[in-house]
């Protein structure tokens, strides 16, 4: 007769033990795992709670600010709540940035300009136009400089170029001779929009845009903005200089008649796509909005809106 060294009753005794150090082992692991996840939960939602009151704020400012009454320096676009959400909002126009689409098409050279002034050698900033062309042209005929679909190919780029405007600045980055730029100038597409019907609006646009365009001093240009947005120093409101026309701006800049007629066909006073740059903020977290929009008679159509985080 064998002798069992342990009794059947021990054995089964001695496996259930480690069976429930096991499971108490296993769910100390669980516990521990969860509770440092519902802690960076807590942290997360409590995160969330206030981007999302920020973006409602920001939401809230943009549909008091695009109110066809409200002016730039009325109480109504800087408001606190008491849930500790604010907004600060601010009116413009989508013209007060540069169109390149338009400035290529029509003044080519004050865009070569403009690359030659970020500091690009001249040849380097021909090329870079006569390939934006390129891009823009429905023509494959490649100028001396650009690129037309037979280079692109070679390059293994197909479907390039679009033979369309630019819709926005990532697109002009797949012209390779144009990306002379982002080095030169890593902020350019800030002073660019796709969206305005094209010519810069003076009677928006700051110094260094107008600068950027036009290549006069900034001291100058400086005091035209001064001139222009009146004794509150804020453009938009009642006592803005009523400026008349882009001739007597181009004096007022201190340009050359001389350059009137190329300037005229890019500046204007007039611009109807609107845009409201608003910042919505809640404890410690804030955003910026860009919405770009236009009234068609009492409809508010947006055209396009950007988001975001703001230091
Ligand atoms: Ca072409
Ligand atoms: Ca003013």
């Amino acid at each position: 007769m064998k002798t069992q060294l342990y009794p059947q009753s021990h054995r089964r005794s001695a496996s259930t033990l480690l069976f429930v150090l096991w499971i108490i082992a296993f769910l100390s692991a669980i516990v521990l795992a969860l509770s440092s996840k519902v802690t960076g939960d807590l942290v997360s939602s409590v995160n969330r709670r206030d981007l999302a009151t920020a973006e409602q704020m920001a939401d809230r400012g943009f549909v008091v600010a695009s109110h066809k009454s409200v002016k730039n320096g009325d109480p109504v676009l800087e408001q606190r709540f008491p849930n500790g959400g604010a907004f600060s909002a601010l009116k413009t126009k989508e013209a007060a940035l540069i169109n390149p689409n338009h400035v290529l098409a029509r003044q080519p050279a004050l865009l070569e300009e403009m690359i030659v002034r970020w500091g690009a050698p001249r040849y380097l900033a021909i090329d870079a136009i006569e390939a934006l062309q390129d891009w823009v042209d429905p023509d494959d005929q490649a100028a001396a400089g650009g690129s037309e679909q037979r280079l692109y190919l070679e390059r293994g780029r197909i479907g390039h170029p679009y033979n369309r405007p630019f819709l926005n600045s990532s697109e002009m980055l797949l012209v390779d001779e144009f990306r002379v730029v982002t080095e030169l100038r890593p902020d350019w597409a800030d002073m660019m929009t796709f969206h305005s019907t094209g010519p810069l609006d003076l009677a928006v646009a700051d110094a260094e845009t107008i600068r950027q365009l036009t290549g006069q001093p900034i001291g100058i240009l400086q005091q035209f903005v001064e001139y222009r947005d009146g004794e509150d120093g804020i453009n938009g409101t009642d006592d803005d200089a009523q400026l008349g026309s882009v001739e007597l701006c181009l004096e007022l800049m201190g340009l050359d008649e001389s350059l009137a007629p190329a300037f005229a066909e890019i500046l204007t006073l007039q611009s109807n796509i609107e845009k409201v740059v608003v910042t919505g903020s809640a404890r410690g977290i804030a955003i910026e909005k860009q919405v770009t929009y236009q009234y068609r008679g009492r409809i508010l159509d947006v055209l396009a809106t950007s988001t975001k985080p703001k230091n």
